[in-house]
Formats: C-alpha cells, structure tokens, sequence
C-alpha cells in the first residue's frame, strides 16, 4: 500500500484557538503531531510504503477553487504574521473588500482557521498529498493512502474553515474522474460541507457523509438529511446525520445505508475522506465509535470492490489517532 506523505505539514502550527469562550482561547486541536503520530504508527507497524508527494502549483488547485480565492491564502503579505478575519461576510449581503484581512472575511466562514506565513507551504503539500494519491488509483494502486494535513473537507470553491484551506479530497476526486464516475464517503465526525458543496451539482461525483446531527455539532449549517443534491447532481448527494453518543452498531447500521447509496450508483473509484474524530475518545467529536469499529468500516468499505484512495481528515486524539487509522487500513486491505 502506498502512504503519500511530506513532513511539510509541520510548518503549519497554529498555537491557539479561539472557539466562542472570549476570556481565554485553547490549545489549538488541528496540531502537526496528529500527522506525525499517524506517520509514527504506520512505520512502527511496518505498514504501507512511504512516498514522497509530486509537487503542485496554485494553478492546480483550479480544478476545484476560485483564482482570486486561492491566490489571496497563498500569498498574504510579507510581514502579516498570524492572520484570521475579525469580521465576516454574508455573502448575501456583501461586495468584496480590498485589504488582505477583510478579504479573509470574505472568503472564511469561521474563526478557527488562521493563516501564518508558512501556511501556504503545508497547504500545498497537503493538496498534492491527495492528488499524487489520485493519482497512484487512475494507475492501479489500492488501496492508498493519503496523509493530508491541514485536512481538506470544509473547505469549498471560494471559502475555507473548519482547519481546512483547500479540499484536498475533491482535488483527488476531479482527478480521479477522468476514469470514470467517482463517489466520495466522508466518515469524518463533522459534515463535509464544502465537498459536498463542489459536487452538489454534479452527477459524475456523488457524495455521501456520515455525521454528527449538525443541529448540535459544527458545522451547524449543513449536513441535514434533506440535502440531496441539485440539478444534474440531484439524487446524488446523502447525508446521515447521527445523534450525539451513537456507538458502533447504529454507527455501522448508517455506513451501510451510505455504501448501498454508492453501490448504486456505481462508482469506477472511491475516494474516503477518513476523519478518526468519531472515536469515542476524541476531545473535539461526541459519537462513540471504538476502535475495532475503525476495522470494520474499513472492511465494508473495501467489500464495494471498488479502487479506493483515503484521504486523512480531522481526528485530534493525537495518543489513539495512529491506532485508529492502522484499524481502518487493516479493514481495508
Ligand atoms: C477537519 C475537522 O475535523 N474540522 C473540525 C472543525 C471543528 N471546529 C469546531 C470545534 C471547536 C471545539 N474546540 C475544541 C475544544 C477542545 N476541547
Ligand atoms: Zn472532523
């Protein structure tokens, strides 16, 4: 098995965050050893063969991204240091401002995503982490598995939040379709907006996700069962919201209901956006899934038959999170 992964990822180390409780921000959750703890388990295990990504340019984000989007989280100013929004954009209210920081606010839905001067770096790493991986799938490899940090699955054409720049899965999707019609399972805990969001008009991309009930987890204003796509894609979008505290059986009882989707719609590959935050002990998420269950949903993921590349996510329990994901491969090969 192929593992993408560059140690780029470490340049982006956002130190604080701020999550609504104005007298004091956190420890921020989205931190360089997730990714080095994952690297560190699957060497240790002797699982996969490690990679190195083929570098991309901002161009290649194109395929999923706006121009103007794109090039303003690349290049902030020299000298900006640590740079968020203070103020947000309703987009049904606003024009576009000039001015890098209230630009950011044009283009970010939350307050949880900064940007540093070396951001851009782990960025595009990340991004060619799953395009390489894309890439290894059109050439027969499978499974593969992409390391992406900063994950990618909140991030939409022209926004960016929820730890996420740019959506490292639907660049590996829009690569993967010159094969063939793609599906995308999100099993991350959150809903993945802005994925769904790229697709949600296509019908060579479908999209299923399975969650915690957004009325009660971020990110809140997606994610509900009602949304099912539009246009040509209608019918090719499904959402499984779950209550808080679900365990593995109901958890599993929904994957199965996500995967007869995609067996319908028969996919020439998949790709899976793997977040381990669903874990029962993961301090951002609040499902209870176990770690044998990570096994399991490997293993019915690979039972479609299909080409599947993964695509890392969230999951911020930096001592369980390598243990969880050698689970979810083991199910999977
Ligand atoms: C990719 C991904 O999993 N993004 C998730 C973004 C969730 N942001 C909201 C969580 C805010 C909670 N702050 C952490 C509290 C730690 N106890
Ligand atoms: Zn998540």
């Amino acid at each position: 098995m192929h593992v993408i992964y560059t140690n780029e990822h470490n340049l982006h180390a956002p130190p604080l965050e701020y999550d609504g409780d104005l007298n004091r921000m956190k420890a921020h959750p989205e931190r360089p050893e997730r990714a080095n703890a994952i690297a560190d388990a699957l060497r240790s295990e002797g699982v996969g063969t490690f990679k190195d990504p083929t570098p991309i340019e901002e161009r290649d984000l194109h395929t999923v991204h706006d121009g103007a989007f794109v090039s303003l989280l690349l290049s902030l100013p020299d000298g900006a240091g640590a740079m968020g929004p203070d103020s947000f954009a309703l987009r049904r209210l606003a024009q576009k401002p000039r001015g890098p920081k209230s630009l950011l606010g044009y283009y970010c839905f939350d307050a949880q995503t900064p940007v540093y001067p070396d951001s851009p770096h782990a960025i595009l790493g990340s991004a060619a982490t799953a395009c390489t991986g894309a890439t290894d799938v059109l050439a027969g490899h499978t499974p593969v598995y992409a390391l992406c940090r900063p994950p990618g699955h909140h991030a939409g054409r022209d926004y960016y939040g929820g730890y996420c720049y740019v959506n490292n899965a639907a660049l590996a999707a829009r690569r993967i379709e010159a094969a063939g019609r793609v599906a995308v399972l999100d099993v991350d805990y959150h809903h993945g907006n802005g994925t769904q969001d790229v697709f949600y008009t296509s019908n060579s991309v479908y999209f299923a996700s399975v969650h915690a009930d957004p009325n009660v987890a971020y990110p809140f204003f997606s994610g509900y069962p009602d949304e099912t796509g539009a246009e040509a894609g209608e019918g090719c979008t499904a959402n499984y919201p779950l209550p808080l505290g679900t365990r593995d059986e109901e958890y599993l009882a929904a994957l199965d209901r996500a995967l007869s989707g995609i067996a319908r719609f028969d996919p020439a590959a998949l790709v899976c956006s793997l977040g381990t935050d669903a874990y029962e002990g993961d301090p951002v998420g609040k499902l209870s899934v176990s770690e044998a269950c990570f096994r399991e949903m490997g293993r019915r993921i690979a039972s479609l038959g299909r080409p599947v590349l993964v695509v890392q996510e969230g999951g911020y329990d930096v001592h369980t999170i390598g243990r969880c994901v050698l689970r979810f491969l083991e199910g999977l090969s």
